[in-house]
């Protein structure tokens, strides 16, 4: 019902728009955003962002009794004019006509007011009991070939090369939700959908040019509420992947600026951010050259936005808010987040929150250190201005740790001096935590093909704490390469014409077919043993590479044993006892072997091996 209306409204608007606009100097508009809102909105105030000429110095006033314009601000670009309005509390559902006028010319704009959505599965957010399977919709499977190449949108598909486009899609990933739930995860991230009409490497999602569009070649608005709309129906949550630090080069903005400080510099003259991101935190970090950190461009095609600029700031917390309540998303992932103006992310976590309680935001803080790490999540300890807002953040210490393990077999140490600088966190628990994403080395690229290895690291990942994320793939082994667009490889059996289908046992190799059922046994057990993902951890400093950690919720004790030699090695149990204390043996989740506690005082583990064992 509610997509006839929008549809309706879209057309009505366009009729509405077109009415005189015939005459060059005449006052007209083109656009409104956001396009629509709804009742009952934790501030029952928006801020409308009117696209058209001849804007300076126009009236605004409502026909409607439950819109009331409450102020039009003076701006000196007279292709914007940005309009505050009221929405009274108990507003109809429907259109609501909103008069422009300036001098002779009027034009008369019908703004859609819906009712919120409230149902259960719906802003849901997530914890440490999912894991996330993180999907690059380009390269994950193509459900519908007549969108690959759209009129009007340069980067059309070319599939042999690495930065092109490739043709997945929406409807790629719909295809396939059946398989990803069976998999045994419980949440899809999935990179940014939003038009990126860019001329070059378009697929990755991070320079949008609509921040109110899914890109025609990944499908429709409509498409991706269906997308989180079947996922739910699924038990898989979905996470939106959000920029507000930059855009595209190809933004209309860029072609006129709504205000000079729109962003930072402009195309012709900005600076470049020096990616200096301890600078953001460091006490002994000069203020002005710390400041460049966050106003420089990320890249050159990335126009950086100045969230200091009012205008700005309320256009992105409204775009947020517009995405979440239309689609029911479950949680955000927050690209490059130390880069954005840290009051900006903070009034903006606080207008997601007051709507959304429950819903989960991941900043994506891409340094290793947990003692920098930290101060970004919420109720750190440590005195910084603004407060943190975070419920988590991407856990790249951890990743740092495992990787070191995984790459020439590096010392287990590492992984166990990672986690004992938990205290810094408000909450390690909820920490993102991977290894790999669609930004690094595949796993399997990191130990050269070794399956074995790989599936070592993945079961740490997977049974220590924190929130685990999977990049796409991971499953069937895919090793990807050195850059970005070999990461983010096409998986094979999305494509039409591709010569295996991997989403298949048939279509996989035996050694994929072993390596993925593992990994599957694994998200399983997770699943249904709740101390492995909900636990709390306690750990034991590794001895001849054999690390060994309990996860302990109520009753319910689990033990994990690593082995990082490439031999079989023994670990004498009498160091554990306080953690065994009561238990009369250790069952082998994955084998179903039992070791009688009375008896042995050893515990003997295969090499390159983590053992999970019930005790019991
Ligand atoms: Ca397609
Ligand atoms: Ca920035």
């Amino acid at each position: 019902m509610k997509d006839r209306i929008l549809r309706f409204a879209m057309v009505y608007a366009c009729a509405v728009l077109t009415a005189g606009t015939t005459h060059p100097q005449s006052m007209h508009i083109t656009k409104i955003e956001p396009p629509n809102w709804w009742v009952g909105m934790a501030s029952n105030t928006v801020q409308l962002m009117v696209y058209g000429e001849h804007l300076s110095g126009v009236s605004v006033e409502s026909e409607s009794p439950q819109i009331t314009v409450t102020r039009v601000h003076k701006t000196s670009n007279p292709s914007y004019a940005f309009v505050d309005i009221e929405i009274a509390p108990g507003a109809f559902e429907g259109f609501h006509r909103i008069l422009f006028t300036h001098g002779k010319d009027s034009a008369a704009f019908s703004y859609l007011l819906l009712r919120r959505k409230h149902s259960t599965t719906n802003h849901r957010g997530f914890n440490a009991s999912d894991v996330v399977y993180l999907v690059t919709p380009d390269r994950f499977a193509n459900g519908d070939t007549t969108n690959d190449t759209v009129d009007g949108y340069p980067d059309g598909k070319d599939r042999n090369a690495s930065f092109g486009r490739h043709g997945g899609d929406i409807q790629g990933i719909l295809n396939h939700l059946d398989y990803i739930a069976d998999l045994g995860v419980t949440a899809l991230w999935v990179n940014p959908l939003i038009e990126n009409n860019m001329s070059f490497a378009s697929y990755h999602g991070y320079a949008a040019t609509d921040l109110y569009r899914i890109d025609p070649r990944f499908g429709t608005n409509d498409k991706y509420t269906d997308l989180v709309r079947q996922a739910h129906a699924r038990g898989l949550k979905v996470i939106l992947d959000h920029v507000s630090n930059h855009i595209g080069l190809r933004h209309p903005w860029l072609k006129d600026l709504p205000f000079s400080d729109w962003l930072h510099g402009s195309a012709a003259s900005h600076s470049r951010s020096s990616g200096d991101k301890n600078e953001l935190t460091d006490i002994h970090a000069d203020s002005t050259y710390a400041a460049t950190v966050r106003s420089g461009w990320f890249v050159d095609s990335m126009p950086d936005l100045n969230q200091a600029n009012p205008f700005v700031s309320r256009y992105l917390i409204q775009n947020t808010l517009w995405w979440i309540e239309s689609s029911g998303v479950d949680g955000i992932r927050e690209d490059t987040y130390p880069y954005a103006d840290p009051f900006y992310l903070s009034a903006w976590a606080a207008a997601i929150f007051a709507n959304y309680p429950s819903l989960t935001i991941v900043g994506e803080v891409w340094t290793g250190d947990p003692a920098f790490l930290c101060m970004y999540q919420k109720g750190s300890r440590i005195p910084t201005q603004p407060r943190p807002t975070l419920t988590s953040v991407t856990d790249f210490a951890l990743y740092d740790a495992l990787t070191q393990v995984s790459r020439a077999r590096g010392s287990i140490k590492s992984v166990y001096e990672c986690l004992s600088h938990d205290h810094l966190y408000a909450d390690p628990y909820a920490l993102l935590t991977f290894v790999d994403n669609h930004d690094t080395r595949r796993i399997l690229y990191v130990t050269q093909g070794d399956t074995k290895r790989a599936l070592l690291a993945l079961t740490i990942l997977l049974t220590t704490r924190g929130m685990p994320e999977l990049l796409y793939g991971t499953e069937i082994a895919m090793v990807g390469g050195k850059d970005d667009g070999l990461v983010r490889g096409d998986f094979p059996g999305g494509f039409p014409g591709d010569s295996v289908n991997s989403f298949t046992a048939a279509g996989r190799t035996a050694e994929q077919n072993s390596y993925f059922a593992s990994l599957r046994q694994l998200l399983h057990l997770r699943k249904q043993r709740h101390s492995l993902s909900r636990g709390r951890l306690v750990h034991f400093p590794p001895v001849s590479e054999i690390y060994a950690y309990f996860r302990i919720l109520g009753k319910e004790r689990t033990m994990i044993v690593v082995n990082n030699k490439e031999e079989r090695q023994s670990v004498g149990l009498a160091q554990f006892r306080g953690q065994l204390a009561g238990a009369v043996t250790l069952r082998n989740l994955q084998t179903d072997e039992v070791v009688d506690l009375a008896s042995a005082s050893e515990l003997a583990v295969d090499g390159d091996t983590a053992a999970i064992f019930a005790v019991q």
